[in-house]
């Protein structure tokens, strides 16, 4: 892990502490661009890992994250129903543009736009969980009775 963190990194680290929160964000030399990749970095279940997904609702353009358990896959379809309209995966553009940063490094919060945000129930049965911290090399722990308070979303059945 090293010290100084690189600038996307530290916009995460600034984010958490404006809001008061004090876990620390943490960088490593191997790449934790996917839940597989970040949960052997950190040494903990590939379920633990908790994914920011983008989706654009498909009429209205709007912006939705899911913040999902990384043993699941989210099913579009079933969001798409809280949503009240159909929802697909958002291109790498859009992603940037919403959030502030690239694929691979989304974080469940201090996003640039705000965010319709789902988060999975799956991750309600681990007391800590694991999120990526804006670049595919960063990550902080957070205790799951944060992920609400930090995220505001809706707990829902992704999977
Ligand atoms: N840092 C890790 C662990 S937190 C991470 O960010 N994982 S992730 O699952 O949240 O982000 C990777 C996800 O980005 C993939 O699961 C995939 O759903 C999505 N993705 C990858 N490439 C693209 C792409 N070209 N367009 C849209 N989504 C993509």
């Amino acid at each position: 892990m090293t010290q100084v963190l690189s600038p996307s990194a530290q916009k995460v680290q600034d984010a958490l502490l404006a809001r008061g929160f004090t876990y620390q964000v943490t960088e490593s030399e191997q790449v934790t661009r996917t839940a597989a990749e970040a949960a052997e970095v950190v040494g903990c279940t590939v379920g633990q890992i908790a994914k920011s997904l983008v989706f654009r609702g498909v009429a209205s353009g709007q912006p939705i994250l899911v913040i999902a358990s990384g043993a699941n896959r989210v099913n579009e379809a079933q969001i798409g129903q809280h949503v009240g309209e159909p929802i697909g995966k958002a291109n790498a553009q859009f992603v940037r543009e919403q959030t502030g940063f690239a694929i691979g490094g989304i974080l469940p919060l201090g996003h640039l736009q705000p965010l319709t945000i789902f988060v999975d129930q799956d991750l309600l049965q681990y007391p800590e969980i694991w999120a990526a911290a804006g670049t595919p090399h960063a990550l902080f722990r957070l205790d799951l009775q944060d992920l609400a308070a930090m995220t505001g979303g809706r707990v829902v059945a992704v999977a």
